[in-house]
């Protein structure tokens, strides 16, 4: 009987505690915690004494896109502060804006390597969609940047990995509005593909370029002792660029990949 009673006591003593315990999920935020004192005076200086940027807050910037990722306002003005300006003529209003790629290590597959627009002020910016960006292998970084579709202004082309031998790119159009991921429908029929390859060895070999006002995606593999090449034209509309046939021809891997398009880096023809 003695045990029970001290059993009973020791939970009556125990009971009330228990609540006050379950309110603090968080051990981090249990006893006093002099740490979100000082945040916001390491946060005065200097940032909340200079003006506002109304472009780079989302919520002030009267027309502005919603946001794909969580973490992709935040990845806007780190662009703007650390990486490096590409001047570019994103807008095709004749003079340049700073182009930034970025990479968020933090950021979920998909939200990761952003592409990043100062449109004087008016900051734009598109994930890069591509699942595998591996930021410790540099990716993304930019590759060019070069009139292709039917908008006005530059399309940004952006590394976003690299197999053996063949690389792939991105590519990013701005509306007038949005800046945004161009999507096409490749030669296995899939209509929401973002990345081109270039490059590559003897074993398969991929190009991509301008062609008159079509861009032309090839593909060279080996047929027996000669290549077939497929050459599939593309109009660049926007960011939904619509397949317009193909072309299938079969020979030496020199004679398939004297086409131009297989001369240079990914867009090289394009103005
Ligand atoms: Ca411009
Ligand atoms: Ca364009």
């Amino acid at each position: 009987m003695t045990i029970r009673i001290h059993v009973a006591v020791v939970l009556l003593i125990i009971l009330p505690a228990v609540p006050a315990c379950a309110r603090d999920e968080n051990p981090e935020s249990t006893g006093p915690s002099p740490v979100p004192s000082e945040v916001p005076v390491s946060m005065a200086n200097p940032a909340t004494t200079l003006e506002p940027t109304p472009a780079l807050s989302p919520a002030s910037t009267p027309g502005a896109p919603d946001f794909e990722c969580p973490n992709q306002a935040e990845a806007e003005m780190s662009a703007v502060e650390q990486a490096k300006a590409v001047p570019g003529d994103i807008d095709g209003d004749g003079g340049p804006e700073s182009v930034f790629v970025f990479a968020d290590e933090g950021g979920s597959s998909g939200c990761i390597g952003f592409v990043v627009v100062d449109l004087e002020g008016e900051v734009r910016s598109a994930p890069v969609s591509y699942p595998d960006i591996d930021p410790g292998f540099g990716f993304p970084s930019l590759n060019s940047v070069a009139s292709i579709n039917d908008l006005e202004g530059e399309e940004i082309v952006v590394n976003v990995t690299s197999g053996a031998s063949t690389q792939f790119v991105s590519v990013y159009t701005f509306d007038g509005t949005q800046l945004l991921e161009v999507a096409y429908e490749n030669s296995f029929g899939d209509e929401a593909a973002g990345v081109f390859g270039f490059g590559g060895s003897v074993g398969h070999v991929e190009a991509i370029d301008c062609l008159a006002d079509r861009v032309v995606v090839s593909t060279a593999t080996p047929k027996g002792r000669r290549y077939a090449l497929i050459r599939r034209f593309l109009d660049p509309r926007g960011a939904a660029w619509v397949a317009e046939g193909e072309e299938r021809s079969i020979g030496s891997l020199r004679r398939v990949t004297s086409k131009p398009e297989f001369a240079g880096s990914p867009f090289l023809n394009c103005t």
